[in-house]
C-alpha cells in the first residue's frame, strides 16, 4: 500500500509514524485509519524494529481529532462503523509487542488525546494541548477516550474533561498524569528518539514482557498480577538476552542484545 496521509519510516530498530494532513491539522479520516492499520502490520510483523513513535507532521497538530467533515453525514450505523475502526487502531496501538511513545507536538484533541492515551507513555511539547471537546460538537468520544482517560487519570478528572469539553495545556495534563514529560517544543522530536533509542537498545523479550505484565496486570489483582510477572520473569532468564545481559554485567562490558526468544 502507498501511504498518501501517513509519512511511515524506519531508522535504526525504531519505527516512526506521522498522521500527514497538516492542512486539516491531522484529522483521522478513514483513509487515515487504513493507512495506519496497513502501518501497524508491517511494524508488528518486522522483528528488527524495537519501538514505535507516533507524531503529528507540521509545528501545529498531533491530531486535531477525528474528521468533522467526515462525520457530519455519518448515520447512526456508519457512526458506529467509524468509532469501531478508531477504536481497532487504538487496539492495535495498544497491543503492539514493542513500546510506542506519543510524541505529541501540538493539537491533541478527540481522537488525538485518544490516539495518544493508546501509546504506552506521551512526551509533549509545552505548545501541546490535549481534551476531549466532542460534547461542543453535541456528540461523545468514539475512540475509547471515556475508557481510557478515566483509566489513567481517573473518573472525577476523566468526567470533568469529557463533559466540559475544555482543552488543558502540557503542564496541566502532566499533573494529572496523562503526560510523563514536556519539552520545549524544538526539543520535543529530539528528546523523543533519545529515549525511543535508549529502549531500542534493550532486550526486545524484556521490553515486550515488561509492557505486557504492566498492561494485562493491570487489571488483575496483585496475586495474579505477580503470577504473571513470575512467569515472564522466567523466560526473560531463559531467553538468549537474559544471559547475555547478566554475562556482559559479570565481564564488565556492554550487554549486545539479539532480541531472540531462543
Ligand atoms: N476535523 C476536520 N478539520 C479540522 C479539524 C477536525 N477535527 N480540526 C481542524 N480542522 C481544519 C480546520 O477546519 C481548518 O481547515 P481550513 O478551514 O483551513 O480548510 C484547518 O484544519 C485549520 O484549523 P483552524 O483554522 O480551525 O485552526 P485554529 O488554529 O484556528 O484552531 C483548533 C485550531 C484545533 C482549536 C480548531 O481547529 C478546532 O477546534 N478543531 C476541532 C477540534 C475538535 O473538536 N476535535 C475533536 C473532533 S471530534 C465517534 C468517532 C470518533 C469520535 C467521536 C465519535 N463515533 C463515530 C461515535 C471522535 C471525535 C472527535 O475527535
Amino acid at each position: 500500500m502507498t501511504y498518501d496521509n501517513i509519512i511511515f519510516e524506519i531508522e535504526g530498530g525504531v519505527a516512526v509514524i506521522k498522521i500527514n494532513r497538516p492542512k486539516a491539522l491531522n484529522a483521522i479520516n478513514p483513509d487515515v485509519l487504513n493507512e495506519l492499520t496497513d502501518a501497524l502490520g508491517k511494524v508488528r510483523a518486522d522483528s528488527s524494529i524495537k519501538v514505535l513513535v507516533l507524531t503529528g507532521e507540521g509545528d501545529k497538530a498531533f491530531i486535531a481529532g477525528a474528521d468533522i467533515s467526515h462525520m457530519v453525514d455519518l448515520d447512526p450505523l456508519q457512526a458506529r462503523r467509524f468509532s469501531n475502526r478508531g477504536q481497532d487502531v487504538t487496539f492495535l496501538l495498544e497491543e503492539l509487542p514493542i513500546p510506542v511513545i506519543a510524541c505529541v507536538n501540538g493539537f491533541a484533541l478527540g481522537g488525538g488525546t485518544e490516539f495518544a492515551m493508546a501509546c504506552d507513555f506521551i512526551y509533549a511539547s509545552e505548545n501541546a494541548k490535549f481534551g476531549q471537546p466532542e460534547i461542543n460538537l453535541g456528540i461523545m468520544p468514539g475512540f475509547g477516550g471515556t475508557q481510557r482517560l478515566s483509566r489513567l487519570v481517573g473518573k472525577a478528572m476523566a468526567k470533568e474533561l469529557c463533559l466540559t469539553g475544555v482543552m488543558i495545556g502540557a503542564q496541566e495534563a502532566k499533573n494529572i498524569g496523562l503526560v510523563n514529560k514536556i519539552f520545549p517544543h524544538e526539543k520535543l522530536w529530539e528528546e523523543t528518539m533519545k529515549t525511543a533509542r535508549v529502549i531500542a537498545s534493550k532486550g526486545k523479550v524484556s521490553t515486550r514482557a515488561v509492557k505486557q505484565c504492566i498492561d494485562r496486570g493491570f487489571d488483575l489483582d496483585l496475586h495474579n498480577g505477580c503470577y504473571m510477572e513470575a512467569d515472564n520473569f522466567g523466560i526473560c532468564m531463559a531467553s538468549p538476552d537474559g544471559k547475555e545481559g547478566m554475562s556482559a554485567f559479570l565481564e564488565k562490558r556492554k550487554p549486545e542484545f539479539k532480541g531472540e526468544l531462543s
